[in-house]
């Protein structure tokens, strides 16, 4: 073939494998294990984004169609339901390992996830961000959508360590998902910021942030847990004191570092939250993700405390990137209190997974809390095994 016919050819099939993709319908995996479904398919993979960001579609400048800038990644992805639509914005990272925002729509939330035709153009403010990511979005009942992301830069103070860097909460907002306006970038007293996530409700009238105070930009040191903070404006946005709301604690899921996801979901019984707890282990940090739900009119006090993860890597979702990872930073409920949990695994990819609020709320108050002893833990397990065992007997 001539390279006409090649260029022909190639675009042709690459053209019926992406519609392909992006048409694949989906199903959810049962029976499953009674709190949520995992579906079948990742909902985003690299291959999702469009053609037309990734090759030079032009026979002349590139006759043998190459890829030009690829995507390396599509995972962490913040979400909301807008105008009838599941809208992920997700975090993309090209082969340059730079990350930026993009949104993916979706009409069922579980397939067909296409996205808009440019990524998000954020604006930068004064110093300039080497990399964004993580974004949680908030509708806040001051009328804004806000966008709250980790800036990541590199650390001056240590100018011959190239991998230097530090962690802030960067802030935007918008109120039609198109338009992005950037606001300064977190003030915070208590050393770096990472997985900041705006509240969606006023407290004392007051912002409320959940924050996560770390002394570096990986170890969280002595600090660390999620932290409650509140802040009188989002335009010139400072916490002036952190409490530690959900701390670490010693071998469970969260004993290196944990971190709010989503914004809370309001519920009668109190806010619903999704976090990422990690430990260490020989082959590296394993992030799994856990619930909790706090008080209605006290969102910093926890009234429950499931023990264990809810989520954690299975099957392909174990292997990427940054393997044995899941991390979350966004869930939607629907008008019929349906929740999309999304989550990304690996660094790689996105997967959902679906269940109910009353599943939730039924799974956060009946999952026996951590006996944080082995002893414990086997007790809780024949309290279980006594009560199945009699009802079989009796
Ligand atoms: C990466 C993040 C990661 C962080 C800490 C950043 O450079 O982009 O994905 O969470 O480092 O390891
Ligand atoms: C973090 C996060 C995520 C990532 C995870 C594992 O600190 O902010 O972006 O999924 O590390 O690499």
């Amino acid at each position: 073939m001539n390279t006409p016919e090649i260029f022909k050819q190639r675009l042709s099939d690459l053209t019926t494998e992406h519609e392909q993709l992006i048409g694949r319908e989906n199903r959810p995996q049962r029976p499953g294990n009674g709190i949520y479904e995992r579906w079948q398919h990742p909902v985003l993979t690299p291959a999702h984004a469009p053609l037309f960001w990734r090759y030079d579609l032009d026979p002349a400048t590139n006759p043998f169609l190459m890829e030009r800038l690829g995507i390396n990644a599509t995972f962490n992805s913040g979400a909301i339901l807008w105008q009838g639509k599941y809208l992920m914005v997700v975090r993309v990272e090209g082969n340059d390992r730079k990350s930026f925002f993009a949104i993916a729509e979706s009409a069922t939330g579980v397939d067909g996830f296409r996205f808009w035709d440019y990524p998000i153009r954020l604006p930068e403010n004064d110093d300039p961000d080497t990399n964004v990511y993580d974004m949680r979005l908030t509708q806040h009942e001051d009328g804004w959508i806000y966008g709250l992301f980790c800036t990541e830069r590199k650390d001056t103070a240590l100018p011959h360590d190239t991998t230097a860097a530090t962690a802030k909460c960067g802030i935007a907002r918008s109120r039609d998902m198109m338009h992005w306006e950037r606001l300064p970038d977190l003030i915070s007293h208590a050393g770096q910021q990472r997985n900041v996530v705006l509240h969606p409700e006023f407290v004392d009238g007051k912002y409320a942030l959940y924050t996560r105070p770390q002394d570096g930009f990986i170890e969280v040191g002595s600090g660390g847990g999620i932290g409650w903070g509140l802040c009188d404006s989002m335009e010139k946005a400072e916490v002036l004191r952190e409490t530690i709301i959900d701390g670490k604690i010693y071998h469970t899921i969260k004993e290196v570092k944990n971190g709010q996801g989503p914004p809370p979901l309001k519920t009668e019984a109190g806010w619903l939250h999704l976090a990422h707890g990690v430990r260490n282990t020989a082959a590296g940090l394993r992030y799994v993700l856990y619930l909790f739900v706090t008080d209605l009119r006290e969102p910093w006090r926890v009234i429950h405390a499931p023990g264990g993860h809810i989520i954690a890597p299975e099957g392909e979702e174990r292997v990427g990137d940054v393997s044995n990872v899941v991390f979350s930073n966004g869930w939607i409920r629907n008008e019929r209190d349906e929740v999309f949990i999304y989550y990304g695994s690996s660094d790689t990819r996105m997967h959902v997974a679906t269940t109910t609020v009353a599943q939730l709320i039924d799974y956060a108050k009946n999952t026996p809390p951590d006996g944080l002893r082995s002893a414990a833990s086997v007790a809780a397990r024949c309290a279980l095994i006594d009560r199945n065992l009699a009802l079989k007997n009796g």
